[in-house]
């Protein structure tokens, strides 16, 4: 009798490591996860996504036009040339842009950046001093 308790029963040694270890695993802190667990913000049903626009860091650089201006004795077939050379146009377009500035007392010749429209005021300014004419050329911001 006493013999077939002792089978059924466990033994008190392997009882005591069961129970050890159930209350180890019962009351040991879980490792924290790595990331932390999306949280829904208050009132996200979560099926809308919201999109921010980040504010642009920088502004674009400030563009220079070169206008030619009117006067009353520089030949209109040395602006077009000096359109032509300095400004890389075709001598239609070239053409088109000394009418425009003899009829309406200045023109936009090109857009470039500040130290690039200062070259080609300087360029112009230089071959109209060296042929003897007036032109005139100025730089200015773009609006
Ligand atoms: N008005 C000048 C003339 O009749 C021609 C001219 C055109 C001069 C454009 C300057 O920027 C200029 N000869």
């Amino acid at each position: 009798m006493s013999q077939s308790r002792h089978h059924l029963s466990p033994c008190r040694k392997c009882n005591a490591r069961l129970l050890y270890k159930m209350i180890f695993m019962a009351t040991r802190i879980p490792p924290t996860p790595k990331t932390p667990p999306a949280t829904k913000p208050a009132g996200d049903d979560g099926d809308s996504v919201v999109l921010e626009r980040r504010p642009q860091k920088t502004a674009p650089p400030q563009m220079y036009q070169v206008v030619m201006l009117n006067d009353d004795y520089t030949p209109m077939e040395f602006v077009i040339v000096v359109i032509q050379q300095f400004f890389n146009k075709d001598r239609e377009t070239a053409t088109q842009i000394m009418l425009k500035i003899h009829l309406d007392g200045r023109g936009v010749c090109g857009v470039y950046s500040r130290d690039m429209a200062a070259t080609k005021v300087n360029q112009v300014m230089e071959a109209a001093h060296q042929a003897g004419h007036p032109l005139q050329c100025v730089s200015e911001p773009v609006e």
